[in-house]
């Protein structure tokens, strides 16, 4: 009898222990994560660094889409995990519009929407929790200031005479593309002889940045500053301008954006001039606002990354603790 009684005593010990425990663990939540594809070294980190970061949480389990640059896939991979009922999504929108309608399922169906690097337009954006990443505007403009400062002192820039400009945007509609290009000219328009002549979409790949460059130069050898809208596309650029017989960073400056490796190499080889960096290592933060998401916190509006840039006086230095 007493044996029966320290038995109870004891299993009510570790009913209770249990309980407490599982009171004081968070439930595990299933994150539904839509990527646009794989076109640059960057996506490849950002990807990388979210997915590193979900799966060294031992309370998260990620569901990952890769939409391969088609809208329709990642419209259907939306739908496919507000099916499944997932605590949670993230979600980089490879353009800005067109997304209105699922997102508006997302939000019946009271799953909430984190958007990671790429925003969606800002009619569609009342839809989401909150947006982490870079703010590609002010990129831009970057480029701008470090071409101001770099053009003069080269004696590039006499403050009249042309010069000519080609620019390399990134996908068109995309929020990267879009705000960098309004950036860039938000300085260009106080340079009255800085002239864009030249502007094409080089879907932020390497292929593509090489085959406008290509058709830049064919139309017009005389460039004189290339602009493109990330390192992929400068990248594939560089070749073209080789290709030309003409010698990047030098007879045409050079300027992209993300900071990935590639470009580091150029810029020490001297064959490219600046890059304005772009953080893709966002998978820590990703996981700190859901981690607040399930802890009930209402989410900043706007989660910035911290940046810099990088040219011929600190590139060399900077290159070894480079993470992507
Ligand atoms: O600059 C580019 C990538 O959305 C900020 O997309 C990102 C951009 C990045 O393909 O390399």
């Amino acid at each position: 009898m007493r044996n029966w009684r320290r038995i109870l005593v004891l299993a009510t010990v570790a009913m209770t222990i249990l309980s407490v425990a599982a009171f004081a663990a968070p439930k595990t939540w299933v994150v539904g994560f839509s990527q646009i594809g794989s076109e640059s070294e960057w996506r490849t980190a950002d990807t990388r660094s979210v997915q590193d970061a979900i799966s060294g949480d031992p309370t998260l389990v990620m569901v990952y889409s890769d939409a391969q640059q088609k809208q329709e896939n990642q419209i259907r991979a939306l739908r496919s995990f507000i099916a499944r009922k997932v605590d949670c999504i993230l979600f980089t929108a490879l353009v800005e519009t067109g997304y209105g309608p699922v997102l508006q399922e997302a939000q019946k169906a009271k799953i909430p929407v984190i958007m990671i690097d790429r925003d969606v337009a800002t009619a569609d954006q009342k839809y989401r929790m909150t947006i982490m990443g870079s703010d590609f505007v002010k990129e831009g403009e970057k480029v701008g200031h470090w071409l101001e400062t770099y053009l003069k002192g080269k004696g590039i820039d006499d403050g009249t005479t042309p010069i000519n400009f080609a620019e390399i945007q990134g996908t068109t509609g995309s929020a990267p593309a879009v705000d960098r290009a309004t950036g860039f000219r938000n300085v260009q328009k106080l340079h009255a002889n800085w002239k864009i002549n030249h502007s094409q979409d080089g879907d932020f790949t390497s292929t593509q940045g090489k085959a406008v460059m290509e058709a830049f130069l064919k139309a017009d050898p005389k460039i004189q500053v290339l602009f493109a809208h990330n390192d992929q596309e400068a990248l594939g650029a560089i070749q073209a301008i080789k290709e030309a017989g003409l010698q990047p960073g030098k007879d045409i400056t050079i300027i992209s954006i993300d900071g990935v490796k590639g470009i580091f190499q150029a810029i020490v080889a001297g064959e490219a001039n600046c890059t304005v960096e772009c953080n893709p290592l966002l998978g820590p933060q990703a996981v700190q606002a859901i981690h607040d998401l399930r802890d009930g916190k209402k989410l900043p509006a706007r989660i910035w990354t911290i940046e810099s840039q990088f040219d011929a006086t600190n590139a060399a230095a900077a290159l070894p603790d480079r993470q992507y």
